[in-house]
């Protein structure tokens, strides 16, 4: 008898995929009746999950010792008078946030920031107060979809359907796939997003466009808006992009009078400028009348976590995730995670981590960070435990269903309940019981949990917590990194810090690779024009540290421009150990490249 089974992907990603147990986690498909999935998975959840070399024994110094020496071991660090909680993403479920109740209790530290999409949430709740996702049915009804800064047939593939006979621009410095299919390319310069979105609004303002209308009721600053647009000058503005009037119009002609959806990824926002380059999208698509309306709207990564009451929510101390300095904690649990490859800088971040005394690495494959813990505790992966996954790229929310009983790893209830019982706490309750306090705060439709904020088209009513308030356009711009001087006609001079000659670094996503899990990557894609040849060994070097990849021809790539995935080793040493002027992101972009041919 085949005994059927369903759960869902929870890895981190936009899709959160629903998944179809047939008999076995070998036997696993798409289900087709799930609005989001349709039908099909990835190559990550067919394949590279079921390859991955598992940790299934647990170590302390080295040594493989069962799991209640390990544990007992855990125990023993948090002891000691400090302790830092480092969670990665690794896996979505709720119940990785868990452990906080634990870390609350013996006085430990948590972090802020991230290190992903915060400094676009920053700028989104800048102007709309809340950051509501919008759902997926409105992007079906758009007429032009916008692209902007996503690669969408890497990291949401289960976007295309949706995608289906709109009319296609795309806004991103590399000629991805989509780009190639798109109705309009714009191959933009990195880093100058904001202009684009500004030049955009003040096009619209010259010719009138802008919906007059829905700006009286819902976003009556938009004159000052228009004093702001006119504040940057266009010429200088647009060469520096690197586009024209011409590309300017074509543009135009895809925005004005119709139904858009911009999705935006996180590609435009690692930067210290992120939340304002998100807030100027918003204030574009605000002068569209693009909210509150169906078949308009912005698509970032939501905030899934909105309108439920977070049992796992406790107010330690936390420090900056991004930035953090492991060494000054006695002892440090990293969960779900790998750190040492995944924060910025991480020449500096490996260092801090081999000062810690009891670095705990809590995880399920080994990883730089996991090579360098003192005890290695295996998880159980998301097949193996019972859990809720919310999401950031749609409404629904699904329950994690324990499809497989192994006896490797330790899930994170069962991590903190031993933690709890070892220090004699009270009040865990049942980890039935969070499961259900989560699913009962959700709507339900059509047989599918979904977000309690759901809203069919946001922002319907207004802005804000409660959805009275005004639309806040962008009013100022502070940029540190380029010489914005020739750019506007009030601001003052900056020192200009970028040298044309170097080498932007783009570094997005892998398609065989879910962040550090899965496959891991050496080379440097770089246009053939440059006369590198393919093969050969590069050594990159930015202002923080050096890394040698191997090089490979990418004619997508602009010519000022090298593309690194994030999967590839030592990526990260490349990368500036700062924090995005607003949101606490990390800034994976602000960085400029040398690059030297390694001889022999
Ligand atoms: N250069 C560069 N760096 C980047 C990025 C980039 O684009 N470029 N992207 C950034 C972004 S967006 C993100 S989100 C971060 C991600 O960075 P991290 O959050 O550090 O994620 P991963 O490196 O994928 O590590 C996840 C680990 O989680 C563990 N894991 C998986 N499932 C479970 C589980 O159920 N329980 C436990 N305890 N552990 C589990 C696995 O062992 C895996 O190694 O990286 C950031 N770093
Ligand atoms: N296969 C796979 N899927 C994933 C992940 C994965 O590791 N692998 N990671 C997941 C995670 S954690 C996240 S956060 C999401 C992120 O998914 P995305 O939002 O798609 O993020 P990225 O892949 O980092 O980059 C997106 C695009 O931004 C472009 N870009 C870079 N710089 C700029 C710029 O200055 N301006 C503009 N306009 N575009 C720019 C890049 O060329 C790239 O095409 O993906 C998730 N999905
Ligand atoms: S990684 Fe993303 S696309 Fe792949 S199965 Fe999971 S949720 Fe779906
Ligand atoms: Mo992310």
């Amino acid at each position: 008898m085949i005994n059927e089974q369903t759960t869902v992907c929870a890895l981190d990603c936009y899709d959160a995929c629903k998944i179809v147990v047939k008999d076995g986690i070998d036997t696993i498909e798409g289900d087709t009746c799930h609005p989001v999935g349709n039908g099909a998975l990835c190559t990550l959840l067919n394949k590279s999950i079921h390859e991955a070399e598992r940790i299934e024994q647990p170590l302390v110094d080295g040594e493989a010792v069962s799991m209640e020496e390990a544990m007992e071991a855990v125990k023993k660090a948090f002891e000691k008078p400090t302790s830092l909680l480092w969670r990665g993403s690794g896996n979505m479920g709720v119940m990785q946030e868990i452990t906080n109740l634990f870390i609350e209790r013996v006085n430990g530290t948590l972090t802020h920031g991230s290190l992903c999409d915060g400094a676009g949430d920053a700028g989104i709740l800048e102007g709309r107060g809340l950051n509501r996702t919008l759902p997926l049915e409105q992007i079906k009804e758009a007429d032009t979809v916008v692209i902007w800064g996503r690669n969408v047939t890497v990291t949401n593939a289960h976007m295309m359907p949706f995608l289906a006979d709109k009319k296609i621009v795309v806004i991103d410095p590399v000629k991805t796939a989509i780009a190639k299919k798109a109705d309009f390319h714009l191959q933009i310069k990195p880093r100058t997003d904001y202009y684009l979105a500004i030049m955009l609004a003040r096009f619209i303002y010259m010719e009138d466009s802008q919906d007059t209308e829905w700006l009286e009721e819902f976003a009556p600053e938009y004159e000052d808006f228009y004093g702001f647009t006119q504040e940057h000058r266009i010429k200088p503005i647009l060469e520096y992009i690197g586009t024209d009037l011409g590309d300017m119009g074509r543009m135009l002609n895809y925005l004005r009078h119709q139904k858009v959806v911009f999705l935006v990824g996180t590609g435009v926002q690692k930067y210290s400028t992120g939340a304002s380059t998100l807030r100027a999208i918003d204030s574009l698509a605000a002068l569209l009348g693009l909210f509150g309306k169906e078949g308009c709207g912005i698509h970032y990564l939501g905030n899934s976590q909105l309108g439920f009451d977070n049992p796992f929510a406790v107010t330690c101390k936390t420090v900056s995730k991004v930035v953090t300095d492991f060494s000054e904690y006695d002892t440090v649990l990293v969960q779900g995670g790998n750190p040492a490859a995944s924060m910025p800088n991480s020449t500096r971040v490996c260092e801090s981590l081999d000062k810690v005394e009891n670095l705990i690495y809590f995880g399920l494959y080994e990883n730089e960070t996991s090579k360098k813990a003192k005890i290695v505790i295996p998880a159980k992966n998301f097949f193996e435990k019972e859990d809720v996954r919310l999401s950031y790229g749609h409404q629904y929310v699904h329950k994690l269903n324990k499809i497989t009983e192994t006896p490797i790893g330790i899930s994170e209830y069962d991590f903190t309940k031993y933690l709890f019982n070892a220090f004699n706490l009270e009040g865990l309750e049942s980890e039935a019981s969070y499961i259900e306090g989560w699913l009962s705060q959700c709507k339900k439709e059509k047989g599918e949990f979904i977000s309690p904020i759901y809203e069919k088209i946001p922002y319907a009513d207004g802005f804000g917590e409660e959805g009275d308030d005004e639309f806040e356009f962008i009013e100022d711009y502070d940029d540190d990194f380029i010489n914005t001087k020739r750019f506007t006609k009030v601001r003052t001079s900056k020192k200009n810090k970028i040298d044309d000659e170097k080498y932007w670094l783009l570094t997005p996503k892998s398609n065989k690779a879910l962040n550090t899990q899965f496959k891991r990557d050496n080379k440097v894609q770089i246009h053939p024009d440059k006369g590198y040849e393919e093969g050969s060994i590069l050594r990159l070097s930015s202002a923080y540290g050096t890394v040698e990849l191997e090089v490979k021809h990418n004619e997508n790539l602009r010519l000022d421009c090298l593309l690194v995935t994030n999967n590839t080793l030592g990526v990260n040493r490349l990368t500036p150990a700062i924090v995005s002027d607003e949101g606490e992101n990390a800034c994976y972009q602000e960085v400029k490249i040398e690059i030297e041919k390694v001889e022999g």
